[in-house]
């Protein structure tokens, strides 16, 4: 994605939070919001592109784009950055916290941080104020603690495109991430980069325009905080021990322990310059030789969770995992029809480019309110599809749709419509909020529905923003391997949804999943590559997941 979209991309949103703020029309603000997506998703770089030609985008908006690109902002937005006070826009960060309350929050009592209304909260300041209910309140303390917490973490779409960015900026012979971003974790405290390069590059990396802050400095490690507040550790290491220093600085803490008691047994010595017997050098320059010489198979990196894999490469019997190479379609993909910005044709080809043999369209189905579905609408779509595979004779295109699980489990459309469609996602998009039984109950009904294939982002968890709904997933994932349901690994990085664990968890109960992109736009098809991570993590087989199998026998699992 082009770095000068997601910046003026993230400036409009930020004047869209301003303009609500201030009681703009929401329609503006509504279209303020999806111009900004937009420009994220673009697949041009609109610092060379005309702006224009971005969906959504009119005159006015180009305007302020024109002058974003020039000059780092626009007079609207400047003149909204000086009207509202910097606490006020730090309280509508909490979620469940609306900018009316926040202003009065601001005004009669004033605070202005999350954590001075939390003070508050807890010493009973705001009690008996009208229109904060002790329930409100108990939601505002939980809010207030879900930022806190996301404040130290980012979630793997972020801190990738970081590493990838500090990696390509500087000048070394050899230089990768390691840490919990090269065991693809799903939330990222810092990262960790190595690089085999002359001391200069310390100098380099400090004058990078991402640095905000200089944490420490030295010749083998510098740290910073960077413009959008992750801290990265570079550290310098001799070339003999790249293997050792990736082995050592790839983590976890819990595996190394591990490995490193192996080396012990053997009367040797393990750290991040190499494995020694004495003062010989038994292997140090891959991972592979550390890993051989310790008489195991190589670990990939997100199995190394002290999760049983010492035990499994020990005897030989670590699984083939799943690769993005093993991918053949993606399921979930949404167009302009809905809630995607890109159109259909521009999905498709972009599909096909990626080599799929085949391709799922599942816009969103009626309940959703907001994306005004019909009938009619789908049904159009359906020929429109029909007509386009005309030019695709290599890949299969499926018309599907993403429905919506109401509270009893029922979903958009009588059996007579859904079977109409290749392939039907059932997600939860609403009442997130209910007992665990009724969510359990909820989640098992849309599983025993014959036309409901796969559960979308079964969590419904956004991370820093929305936490997982509650459920039983052992009920939840015995019915979905008994009733042949998949459950989605969503890959769209802050869903990461079902979380690694949870899949481990449901393989376990004979589960089969679909990694999807989810995408609403022709850049977020690539982010299969976070999903075939969570999978990895989960030791999962290419025949665990149905988007690696061919099309007969996807078909025969869709449509038994
Ligand atoms: P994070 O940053 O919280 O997402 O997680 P990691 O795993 O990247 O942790 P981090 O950045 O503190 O350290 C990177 C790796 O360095 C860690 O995974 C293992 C290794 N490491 C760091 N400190 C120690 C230690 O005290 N003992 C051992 N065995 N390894 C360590
Ligand atoms: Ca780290
Ligand atoms: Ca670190
Ligand atoms: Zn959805």
């Amino acid at each position: 994605m082009a770095r000068a979209n997601e910046e003026a991309a993230a400036a409009l949103q930020e004047y869209a939070e301003l303009f609500a703020l201030t009681g703009g029309d929401a329609f503006r603000v509504r279209s303020y919001q999806k111009a900004a997506k937009a420009i994220a998703g673009f697949p041009e770089d609109i610092s060379v592109a005309d702006v224009r030609g971005v969906p959504g985008v009119g005159e006015a908006i180009a305007k302020k784009m024109e002058e974003f690109l020039l000059r780092g902002s626009f007079r609207q937005l400047d003149d909204l950055r000086g009207r509202v006070p910097e606490g006020v826009r730090r309280l509508t960060r909490v979620p469940t916290l609306g900018p009316k309350t926040a202003i009065m929050l601001f005004e009669e009592f004033g605070i202005d941080s999350p954590a001075a209304l939390g003070e508050a909260i807890a010493a009973g300041r705001l009690d008996g104020v009208r229109g904060l209910g002790p329930k409100t309140l108990a939601n505002l303390a939980k809010g207030i603690e879900q930022l806190e917490q996301s404040g130290r973490r980012v979630h793997i779409g972020v801190a990738m495109s970081l590493a990838e960015q500090v990696a390509g900026s500087l000048t070394a012979e050899r230089i990768a991430y390691a840490g919990s971003l090269r065991r693809m974790k799903d939330t990222i405290g810092d990262i960790d980069i190595l690089a085999v390069a002359p001391v200069s590059v310390m100098e380099e990396f400090r004058a990078q325009p991402y640095v905000a802050e200089v944490i420490a400095a030295g010749d083998k490690k510098t740290s910073v905080r960077t413009t959008s507040g992750v801290q990265v550790d570079l550290r310098v290491v001799p070339a003999g021990s790249w293997g050792a220093a990736m082995q050592y600085f790839t983590g976890s803490k819990e595996h190394n322990v591990a490995i490193r008691e192996m080396a012990v047994k053997k009367g040797w010595k393990l750290s991040e310059y190499g494995l020694f017997e004495g003062e010989r050098v038994i292997a140090a320059e891959s991972e592979e030789e550390i890993y051989a010489a310790l008489g195991m198979q190589f670990v990939p990196p997100p199995m190394r969770e002290d999760g049983g894999e010492v035990r499994a490469a020990l005897r030989g019997e670590l699984p083939e995992l799943v690769r993005l190479e093993d991918l053949r379609g993606d399921l979930h993909t949404h167009t302009d029809l809905t809630d995607g910005i890109a159109s259909l044709d521009d999905m498709v080809a972009a599909g096909h480019a990626r080599g799929y043999s085949y391709y799922a369209v599942t816009d969103h189905a009626p309940d959703l309110a907001m994306q005004r579905m019909t009938l009619d609408k789908a049904l159009q779509q359906r020929e429109r599809v029909a007509k386009l595979q005309e030019r695709y004779p290599g890949m299969r295109l499926l018309h599907g749709t993403e429905l919506n699980i109401a509270p009893d489990g029922s979903v958009d459309w009588p059996a007579e419509i859904l079977r109409g469609f290749d392939v039907c996602v059932a997600s939860v998009h609403s009442h997130f909020a209910m007992s665990r039984e009724e969510m359990t109950r909820r989640f098992i009904v849309a599983c025993e529905n014959p036309y409901v294939d796969i559960i979308g982002h079964p969590t419904t968890r956004k991370i820093g923003k929305r936490e997982p709904v509650d459920a039983d997933w052992d009920a939840v994932f015995r019915a979905a391997a008994r009733t042949g349901t998949a459950m989605e690994i969503d890959s769209f990085p802050d869903r990461s949804d079902l979380p690694s664990d949870l899949v481990r968890l449901a393989k376990h109960h004979g589960v089969k999943f679909s990694i999807d992109s989810d995408s609403h736009a022709i850049p977020h098809l690539a982010n299969q590559r976070f999903g075939i991570g969570i999978a990895q993590r989960a030791w999962l087989t290419a025949d665990d997941v149905i988007n690696t199998w061919p099309l007969e026998r996807l078909r025969s699992f869709l449509r038994p």
